[in-house]
């Protein structure tokens, strides 16, 4: 299913956390342009706080939600991002999300070019964006920088950005990423990482495996074929009580 941020986040919030929570092998790309194109730029559950536009000339006072947390809060076993200015990750992405078994949700920040242009440029252009974006790679050690000199360090619970050979630190300080942890606290971390504090995550943020809700379903209709037989409509129709209509 193919959805923008306001369908999936204000009028499909509803479904779009059941449908994580339940694991239906259903895929969801949202494109987020942080804004409501087809409508002509009103500010959308993404728009930043204090966005001006013709729907808040005063800038909104509507706080965003972060569609990777309400992801991580239904349980989602798939949560994913992509950058539409990365074509070979966005198609990476796009194969993870397809091949995941159960419910999976991949975020891209899409460029509006009418209604928004340029939501994404400060960390997404050519010249910085390998300081203010980071890739997650499974088992890897989360680091950026032109050099990978610059790596992400837990303070306690709360992440900051180092620099490797700075303060006595190095690259045994950074944490290391675990998209298959079945607790997904630090990937909810890493989603809230924001810019310009931090470098903004790209990639597979988790990826665990559940059995699916079909699974679960077909699993209990065998059991009840096993235990009860096959079943006929008619027999299920005219048992209980019923009544001939003359
Ligand atoms: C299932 C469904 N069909 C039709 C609509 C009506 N509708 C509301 S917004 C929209 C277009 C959304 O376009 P998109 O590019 O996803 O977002 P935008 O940035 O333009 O707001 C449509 C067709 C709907 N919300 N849900």
């Amino acid at each position: 299913m193919i959805t923008g941020d306001g369908d999936a986040l204000s009028i499909g919030g509803n479904h779009f956390i059941h449908a994580l929570r339940r694991n239906i092998d259903l895929k969801i790309i949202l494109f987020n342009n942080r804004i409501y194109g087809l409508t002509k730029g009103q500010y959308s559950p993404t728009s930043e706080f204090g966005k001006k536009n013709k729907s808040a000339p005063m800038g909104t006072i509507d706080y965003p939600i972060n569609p990777l947390s309400l992801a991580f809060a239904a349980e989602a076993t798939f949560v994913a991002r992509a950058m539409d200015t990365e074509p070979k990750n966005l198609s990476t992405m796009i194969e993870r999300l397809a091949a995941h078994k159960g419910s999976g949700f991949l975020e891209v920040y899409q460029n509006c070019n009418i209604f928004n242009d340029g939501a994404f440029k400060p960390f997404s252009e050519r010249e910085v964006k390998e300081d203010k974006m980071i890739l997650l790679e499974h088992g890897k050690p989360l680091l950026f920088g032109k050099n990978k000199e610059k790596g992400i360090h837990n303070k306690g619970v709360l992440p900051e950005v180092v620099t490797l050979g700075e303060k006595g630190y190095t690259v045994d300080d950074i944490l290391v990423h675990d998209e298959k942890s079945l607790e997904p606290t630090l990937s909810y971390i890493l989603g809230r990482l924001q810019y310009p504090e931090f470098p903004v995550p790209m990639g597979v943020f988790r990826a665990v495996e559940r059995p699916t809700y079909e699974e679960l379903l077909a699993g209990q209709i065998s059991t009840s074929i096993s235990s009860q037989g096959t079943g006929s409509l008619d027999n299920l129709i005219n048992s209980g009580e019923t009544w001939e209509i003359h």
